[in-house]
């Protein structure tokens, strides 16, 4: 064996605090181990992570014991193999210093053999506090390097680790500390595989493939590196020489299956495997052409993503770490949370650059779901140093996360930062030399793609108008991508939405409280009121909780109750999503994608995400799976109070379409009924019917509403796409709500029934305790109707004996009775 992997148990002590040593695990962190241990309490609960923060400023160290083998010191070369370790720290082994580390984002590999010995060595991880490393860093460095006022660790911005673990305007500040990714010993006799690749050619039916291996060398020799890819194995004799060298072979791929993202075809994957005398890689290969398209045109200049020669409307949110404390990252939660996003129709994920560059499974998952990735390197919300030692940091994170990820068909492109442009006027007397640096900096991140990862797009920063164009971007609908904040952080109403043709929106979002469930989790009962100071303290935006609350007069009913606020927040949020979604929906091809703030959480906290933190899902979720679905119809109110049924199909093949449009009141009598037929063409958007103002005037506002029954047909596969849409004319604090009466059948295991004795609007169920997702919720339930939904619970079943444990809302039961 050349490999020894020190996974598993160690010791963890701190040097200042008479804490006794403890058992703790690598892979991971101090606190979850700290709170494994029972010496710190839960950090998400109520308001302990103001207590947790004694912990930040300790030195950690993490020390086992291992065997060497003889056999293991026989290689001539032996390399302790690291990545993710978080972050100033040195490595000893057996006393002796052996790496300095300072970059969580960069990997690193001293060569060790020296300091071996057969039989029992130790090693030991030493950290220094993260506060007084980067203040000495920017004492050394001088000038002034702002970054956001909600990451609480001062200098953040000019050290490499994850800026939102100071905190985040949905974070806690929990600084950790450890190794989170395998920490290995191997033996080489003179080579190693670094990465594998594939460079792709596409014409016609025809994929052809250059396999390439990277192999790094100590000395000048030979070595057969044996490829195997569809059903091909091909042996080249390399001569290597010290450092790094190309080793490649074309395989030729007639009629090729291709990768498709999500909703366009399945996300084929070919397995490529490379041997050399010692080692064995296998690499997830999906063929596809990938074309980032940034031209001018009428409006503008577009941002959109052409796959396999097909425009695709980008339909996703943006990611977040999934855990604050990284031993929570697990194989299970990034399955659980891109499951979530494959059946909610999303096809793009953007890793945000405030977080990490994910584990090798995320991409890997994403590979095989068909999510497209718009990857942020990370820098975010700050004002970035330019200096040769802040480059040379970031140049040895590039230089190992682009050779690490390159090979994932599922990476779209490359994006430098998030929002760092707008943070430039900041310093509005510096901004020249600022602009200066940010280019230079700008320009490094550039140079990394191109010469790592030429086949892929680099975009400057989220939001920018594109390659060579640094004007902030924020709110400019014309060219490139957009953030679009007036609605939470401008405080403007849904229809703030109408009033922008994004060509790309990229993140807007608005918050809601996460479930009864999950507050449960951090929140006391005695404090179950939304501005208690636990809740309060699980909201990290400085706006608070006000905005949620001033929005529910605008267009609802005061709730009554705790849970009911929790309940409306939820339904209001996914209304102010959906409003944005389904007007750029229709702009189509002016506007080619929406990725919405935020798809998920770090802790349990008031947030944007769509999915709580432990997975359960937000009815933005549940309404992010109908507006994202591959056929969707909707009624729009023009700004001159006309109304417009578009259709919008995102379907590779034409489809027979018809809504049927029914006006109904409020009780749900059909007032009158409209059918629209057309054909839609591939990916086409279209307007199918416009009423001028007026036209349902003759239906009092407040006392109606419209239901669209939407069926589509594609031609040739004769698949069949169906999607409903409830129409308001009025808001619902306006209205008179009937008092519906919900009854419930259970049909058999994981399917129940729903009826109604008049319309029931946003019905929610829940299950209390059993996690899993609904086939459908928030929606409305129709008298005369019986609905079907299915619920797929993660684990175990839902039978009938757990019909208690439903719970069904719906929004007249929140308020009080007239
Ligand atoms: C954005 C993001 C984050 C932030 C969010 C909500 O623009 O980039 O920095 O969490 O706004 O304010």
């Amino acid at each position: 064996m050349n490999e020894l992997v020190l996974d598993g148990c160690w010791t963890l002590y701190s040097e200042e605090e008479p804490l006794q040593k403890i058992q703790a695990f690598l892979p991971g962190d101090n606190y979850s181990a700290l709170v494994k241990a029972g010496i710190c309490p839960n950090p998400y609960y109520g308001k302990n992570e103001l207590d947790i923060q004694k912990f930040r400023y300790k030195h950690w160290n993490w020390e086992r014991e291992f065997s060497v083998s003889e056999e293991l010191l026989s290689f001539p070369y032996l390399y302790l193999e690291l990545s993710m370790v978080d972050t100033f720290c040195t490595v000893f082994l057996n006393g002796k210093a052996v790496c300095e580390c300072g970059n969580a984002y960069a990997a690193y590999r001293p060569e060790i053999k020296r300091f071996l010995h057969c039989g029992t060595n130790t090693i030991r991880f030493s950290f220094r506090p993260i506060d007084k490393e980067a203040e000495l860093i920017a004492n050394k460095r001088g000038g002034n390097y702002p970054h956001s006022e909600d990451c609480l660790v001062k200098h953040l911005n000019q050290v490499r680790k994850p800026i939102c673990s100071g905190g985040w305007d949905w974070g806690i500040t929990l600084s950790a500390y450890g190794v989170y990714s395998p920490v290995r010993i191997v033996g080489r006799t003179n080579t190693s595989i670094c990465s594998v690749f594939t460079k792709q050619e596409h014409s016609k039916d025809f994929v052809r493939v250059t396999a390439i291996a990277e192999i790094s060398a100590e000395l000048e020799g030979t070595e057969i590196v044996e490829f195997s890819f569809n059903g091909e194995t091909r042996s080249v004799s390399a001569i290597v020489h010290p450092g790094d060298n190309l080793v490649q072979t074309i395989f030729e791929v007639v009629n090729p299956k291709l990768w498709w993202p999500n909703g366009f075809g399945s996300p084929e994957l070919y397995t490529l495997t490379v041997k050399t005398s010692l080692e064995c890689t296998t690499k997830q290969i999906g063929l596809r052409k990938i074309e980032v398209v940034n031209e001018p045109d009428q409006y503008g200049t577009s941002l959109k993503f052409r796959i396999n020669g097909i425009d695709i409307f980008a339909k996703g949110a943006d990611w977040i770490p999934c855990d604050a404390m990284p031993s929570g990252q697990t194989l299970e939660r990034y399955e659980d949370l891109l499951e979530s996003a494959r059946i909610a129709n999303m096809n793009m994920i953007r890793v945000w650059g405030g977080g990490q560059y994910e584990r090798d499974c995320f991409y890997e998952i994403c590979d095989r779901k068909g999510l497209l990735v718009w990857q942020d390197m990370m820098f975010a919300v700050a004002i970035y140093p330019a200096d040769d030692s802040f480059i040379q940091e970031v140049s040895l994170e590039l230089d190992y996360q682009i050779r690490r990820l390159r090979s994932h068909a599922c990476i779209a492109m490359w994006c430098g930062d998030n929002e760092c442009i707008g943070c430039l006027s900041w310093l509005p007397e510096e901004k020249e030399l600022r602009f200066g640096n940010y280019k230079k900096l700008n320009a490094v991140l550039a140079e990394k793609v191109k010469k790592l990862d030429p086949e892929r797009t680099f975009w400057p920063s989220s939001p920018c108008g594109g390659p060579g164009n640094f004007k902030d971007g924020w709110h400019n609908d014309k060219d490139g991508d957009m953030h679009y904040w007036e609605v939470w952080h401008g405080g403007k109403d849904f229809s703030a939405y109408y009033s922008i043709k994004p060509r790309f929106c990229s993140e807007f979002g608005y918050q809601a409280f996460p479930s009864l469930e999950t507050v449960s989790t951090y929140c006391p009962k005695e404090e179950f009121d939304v501005l208690s100071p636990v809740m309060k303290h699980h909201q990290k935006c400085h706006r608070g909780n006000q905005p949620i609350l001033i929005m529910f007069e605008k267009y609802f009913h005061k709730p009554e109750g705790f849970q009911n606020f929790l309940y409306l927040s939820q339904v209001q949020q996914a209304l102010a999503i959906k409003t944005g979604v389904e007007y750029w929906r229709t702009l189509k091809p002016r506007c080619m994608g929406t990725l919405f703030w935020q798809f998920n959480d770090n802790w349990p906290v008031a947030s944007w995400s769509s999915v709580e933190y432990g997975g359960k899902w937000k009815l933005l979720q549940y309404e992010a799976k109908r507006f994202y679905s591959p056929v969707l119809s909707v009624m729009l109110k023009t700004p001159d109070g006309a109304y417009e049924l578009y259709a919008v199909s995102d379907l590779k093949e034409e489809c027979d379409l018809i809504i049927r449009e029914e006006c109904r009141t409020l009780s749900g009598d059909i007032v009158s009924t409209h059918l629209h037929h057309a054909v839609l063409s591939p990916g086409e958007s279209r307007l199918i019917q416009r009423y001028e103002a007026g036209h349902f005037s003759k239906f009092a506002p407040e006392h109606h509403f419209l239901e669209l029954f939407t069926e589509a047909k594609g031609k040739k596969s004769e698949n069949l796409y169906l999607h409903r849409n409830s129409f308001f004319f009025a808001p619902f604090r306006d209205m008179t709500l009937p008092d519906a009466k919900i009854q419930v059948a259970f049909i058999k295991e994981n399917e129940i029934s729903l009826t109604t004795d008049t319309t029931a609007f946003f019905v929610v169920l829940d299950i209390e305790n059993l996690p899993g997702t609904f086939s459908d919720n928030n929606f409305t339930l129709l008298p005369g109707e019986i609905r079907k939904i299915r619920f797929q619970p993660k684990q175990d079943r839902f039978s009938a004996d757990l019909m208690h444990k439903l719970s069904i809302c719906h929004l007249r039961q929140t308020y009080e009775k007239a």
